[in-house]
């Protein structure tokens, strides 16, 4: 659980922009979700300010630690806002990666991010975690979960392995939360991002947040469009453009009228200045950009 990584203004604003959606959204069918609550995706769409909890650098960190033992980009499998209605009986518990039928304890493949919106109690339904279930070998079966409890602005984080579910909501008011999951950059991601952020959607994101929903390459050449050539990250495409005297790929430069690229040679100081038509200058650090020098000279 990470505390009070969010503010509760924030968490609040937040909130009241999903009352819209979900007073249009009718109650999930089925036994898994259950037919007292109800769901909807992305919020990035929806709600622009979830970016916010998407990138928190602090689950960032966290969730690269854990998944990038596996794979060489981490991407988001799926964003959701979900209330629980009074009366909402218990989920059965389960683990997520099992959607794609992974062995248990030896790959991470998923990592959970539940955000509450209204503060998770344990009679409104706050998820429950089986303590130790990540492990294959554990002997679960007979372990009791616990309710996690916490208070909007915070964050529960759990594997793809940890067997968990929500709780049952026995008050008689909505519990909400934010489920933000990020999964190896080589699966197929539980909500179709692609579909969810098309391109002309896309193109209004922060590459890294649009690099995080799928328009970038896994390594050797996972994911791409028409291009065969070694994957090179978009980011540092675009920095190494700028810095050869390139301007930004789309349009007239956006105003950039002079690029100029200060020492050179230091792995670290290495920077670019852009000097824009109107004669603001904007400086953005080349370090550690690899094939600089090759391509520059
Ligand atoms: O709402 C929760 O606390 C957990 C939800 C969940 O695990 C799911 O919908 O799969």
């Amino acid at each position: 659980m990470l505390r009070d990584i969010a503010s509760k203004t924030e968490i609040a604003e937040i909130d009241q922009a999903l009352d819209p959606r979900f007073a249009a959204t009718p109650f999930c069918q089925g036994g898994f979700y259950g037919p007292r609550t109800k769901r909807f995706g992305g919020l990035l769409k929806r709600v622009p300010a979830v970016e916010r909890l998407v990138r928190h650098p602090a689950i960032m960190r966290r969730v690269r630690s854990v998944l990038e033992p596996w794979c060489d980009t981490i991407q988001l499998n799926l964003t959701q806002a979900l209330e629980l209605h009074p009366g909402a009986p218990a989920q059965f518990p389960h683990r997520d990666q099992d959607m794609w039928r992974g062995p248990t304890g030896q790959i991470e493949y998923l990592v959970n991010v539940m955000w509450p919106i209204s503060p998770f109690k344990a009679e409104n339904g706050a998820t429950l975690i089986w303590p130790g279930s990540h492990n294959a070998s554990s002997a679960v079966k007979e372990a009791q979960p616990i309710a996690v409890e916490a208070e909007p602005g915070s964050a529960i984080l759990f594997l793809g392995s940890t067997l968990h579910g929500a709780g049952a909501n026995m008050t008689g008011a909505i519990r909400r939360g934010i489920i933000v999951s990020y999964c190896l950059g080589w699966l197929k991601p539980y909500e179709n991002q692609w579909l969810t952020y098309p391109p002309d959607a896309a193109r209004a994101f922060d590459p890294e947040l649009a690099a995080l929903v799928g328009y970038q390459q896994h390594r050797p050449n996972l994911g791409g469009a028409t291009q065969y050539a070694q994957c090179v990250a978009p980011m540092t495409k675009l920095w190494q453009r700028l810095a050869t005297g390139g301007s930004f790929p789309g349009c007239s430069g956006g105003g950039v009228a002079r690029t100029k690229v200060y020492d050179r040679d230091s792995a670290t100081r290495r920077r670019v200045v852009m000097t824009f038509s109107d004669g603001r200058r904007e400086t953005y650090s080349l370090a550690h950009i690899e094939r600089l020098q090759d391509l520059a000279r």
